[in-house]
């Protein structure tokens, strides 16, 4: 039994120094483990055979025995403890963060020009006191043309080429229709923009587009002329193209403004002399405006003998392609960020 116990313990030990260059080190640790020191080890067996020796040999065996576990423990511990310390210090090295190298950037994004456009004129109207209203893209006919002096047979109707939904429901080709809502609801004095999508029924090029922007103003109130809405666009132009701008009306025909003008603004890319961007005109039209129609008013039950209205209305793609010199409206809706990180 003597020569058993010892066998067994250079056997344990040997295949123990084995173990140590393996690659799979805590399986065969721990395979190791259950061969040498578990319950069904060889070891147990040669214990449990004791009970055959003599009285005289069993405690010198006994001892013996526990020698040879102990010396299988002490080695495995060590072992093990070696193992794990290989393993932390291969992590650490695995896993060194480098805190010098440089962060991964996450490009920053950015508003799309046409609603920094939109923003922009937003702020602007703000500062002068009018409020900023939003209204459905799905409308009545009522609110979209009749309220708005455009009766079922007007031939501006056909201008508008309109996406209809039903016989009288359909998308806005404007956003007067907005305007319509708030003074049917609102009493004057009526100081508001109404910026959004209108929908035409155009094939998309590079000057057209079935979607755009527009933003409208209206202001209602006692004693509002001609002046007040010259002076408005005047101060709205010089805030949006540089404190140099000057405006110009030419007569022109809405049904809805009586009178009525498409406004001009001087060039701001050569000050009025003449370019590529105005087309050598020295001019850009960026507006239309008038008085509100009387009928306009009667309709929303404010009587026009007490109070008079101006109105204006723009096209946001056009002061964004004039403003940052883009000659194609398709790219302001292809969401290339190539294009659109230039701005
Ligand atoms: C009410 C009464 C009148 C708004 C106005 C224009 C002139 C105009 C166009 C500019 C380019 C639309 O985007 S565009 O095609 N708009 O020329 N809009 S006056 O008139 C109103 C609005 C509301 C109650």
């Amino acid at each position: 039994m003597k020569e058993k116990l010892q066998a067994l313990r250079a056997k344990a030990l040997d295949e123990l120094s084995a173990i140590t260059s393996s690659d799979d080190l805590s399986k065969a640790l721990e395979e190791f483990k259950v061969k040498y020191l578990g319950k069904k080890s060889e070891l147990v067996a040669v214990m449990k055979g004791m009970g055959a020796l003599s009285p005289e040999e069993r405690p010198i065996m006994g001892q013996l025995a526990n020698e040879v576990r102990g010396d299988i423990e002490a080695a495995f511990s060590e072992a093990r403890e070696k193992a794990q310390k290989a393993d932390l210090e291969r992590k650490l090295i695995e896993e060194t963060i480098d805190v010098t190298l440089p962060g991964k950037s996450s490009p920053m994004g950015r508003p799309h020009p046409i609603s920094a456009v939109q923003t922009e004129i937003e702020n602007i109207f703000i500062g002068l006191g009018f409020e900023i209203v939003d209204g459905p893209e799905v409308e009545y006919d009522y609110y979209n043309f009749t309220a708005l002096n455009i009766p079922p047979d007007h031939p501006a109707r056909d201008t508008q080429d309109t996406f209809y939904i039903n016989s009288n429901v359909l998308l806005r080709t404007q956003t007067s229709s907005v305007q319509i809502h708030a003074m049917e609801k609102k009493r004057p004095p009526i100081r508001m923009i109404s910026p959004g999508r209108v929908y035409r029924s155009d094939a998309i090029d590079a000057t057209h587009s079935p979607m755009f922007h527009q933003i409208e103003g209206l202001v209602v109130d006692k004693g509002i002329t001609m002046g007040d809405l010259k002076g408005t666009l005047e101060l709205f132009s010089q805030n949006l193209f540089g404190e140099d701008t000057k405006i110009r009306f030419r007569p022109h025909h809405f049904p809805f403004t009586e009178p009525s003008a498409e406004v001009d603004v001087s060039c701001f890319a050569c000050g009025g002399k003449g370019c590529r961007l105005c087309k050598g005109e020295g001019w850009i039209e960026i507006l239309g405006a008038g008085m509100v129609h009387p009928d306009v008013l009667r309709r929303c039950d404010i009587d026009p003998d007490e109070y008079s209205g101006f109105a204006f209305g723009l096209g946001i793609e056009r002061v964004v392609m004039k403003k940052y010199n883009i000659d194609d409206l398709r790219l302001l809706y292809e969401n290339d960020v190539r294009f659109l990180s230039q701005f």
